[in-house]
């Protein structure tokens, strides 16, 4: 891993190396931290962007408010303490990740009075998938594992304990040959990838799975108007592994997989095998938005100069 100088900690920047805690740490026994995944990208005019800076600080909030981690920063705080982490480490592109966690106190599932910690770091990061997936594509296993029950672990949070359920698809499809894994939710429908949403594209209509037992993602969002803008008809929809397996086109899409094409799914070829035509325009336009080439998307980029 590629590290940076400092690491934000509750308001203060830390030299990297000593940004610890303690072992006894609340979250580290029982998962009770929420994170974002953020990503700034070196644009086309020589200064630098985060990518929908505040639509992600706004989940932030909202993670800890379902989990209920008395986080006590707002959303435009922890925006300024994102912009404050990369230029402190001048970081001009790359992933930054906030996290609140419940710290070290008295142990026991009860969080009582711990207290909640918020971290933000931030660090070179290249193609989540490797370089050569955003072209050629990945294979993916549909996942012995069912996603969470909307009302077991709520999914609109991104909370660490939600991620066992993604560890265990993962290790299952890399250890199986695959590169990454598809969930199906507890009635049996396409949920999410590990890190990722899921789209298809199928009889000329692109389609993803509703927020029901997935991560809101915000990589979603933004695909779903960049595809209406190019003139797609987009619906979000449940779908089944079959429809997955005879679709035209499918991808995922996250802020570190970014927009990530599906070539093999469970031993079936999608499409021709590699990135789609309707795929390709959508990351064209994806990563032109990201380097801030097309001003009608300006809202989602905050500038800053390192
Ligand atoms: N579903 C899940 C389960 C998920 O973790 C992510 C992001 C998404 C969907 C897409 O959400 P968004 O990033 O807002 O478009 N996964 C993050 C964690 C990756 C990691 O390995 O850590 C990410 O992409 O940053």
């Amino acid at each position: 891993m590629q590290t940076t100088e400092f690491i934000w900690f509750d308001g203060k920047l830390m030299p990297w190396d000593q940004a610890h805690v303690h072992v006894l740490s609340h979250s580290l026994h029982y998962g009770s931290a929420i994170f974002e995944g953020i990503r700034a990208y070196a644009c086309t005019n020589g200064e630098s962007a985060i990518f929908r800076l505040a639509d992600h600080c706004k989940r932030m909030v909202n993670s800890a408010k379902i989990v209920r981690l008395a986080i006590p920063y707002n959303a435009k705080s922890l925006e300024e303490a994102c912009l404050e982490v990369v230029r402190a480490n001048k970081l001009s592109q790359g992933y930054i990740r906030p996290l609140s966690f419940v710290g070290y106190g008295e142990m026991g599932v009860y969080p009582g009075n711990n207290p909640v910690q918020t971290i933000i770091a931030c660090w070179p990061w290249g193609a989540y998938l490797g370089p050569e997936a955003l072209e050629q594509g990945i294979s993916i296993k549909t996942s012995t594992f069912t996603r969470s029950h909307v009302n077991a672990n709520m999914t609109k949070a991104k909370s660490a304990g939600n991620y066992i359920n993604s560890i265990l698809a993962k290790i299952e499809a890399k250890e199986d040959g695959y590169d990454e894994a598809v969930m199906l939710d507890a009635s049996g429908y396409v949920s999410e990838a590990t890190g990722e949403n899921v789209f298809i594209v199928r009889k000329g209509v692109i389609k993803t799975t509703p927020l029901t037992s997935i991560l809101e993602g915000i990589t979603r969002d933004s695909i779903i108007r960049i595809a209406r803008d190019l003139g797609y008809e987009i619906v979000e929809q449940l779908f089944t592994r079959d429809e997955l397996y005879s679709a035209d086109e499918a991808f995922l899409c996250g802020t570190a997989a970014e927009l990530t094409p599906i070539r093999e799914v469970d031993h079936r070829i999608i499409g021709e095998g590699h990135r789609g035509p309707v795929t390709k325009s959508i990351q064209d336009e994806f990563f032109k938005i990201a380097k801030g080439e097309d001003p009608k998307y300006a809202e989602w980029l905050t500038y800053y100069k390192v």
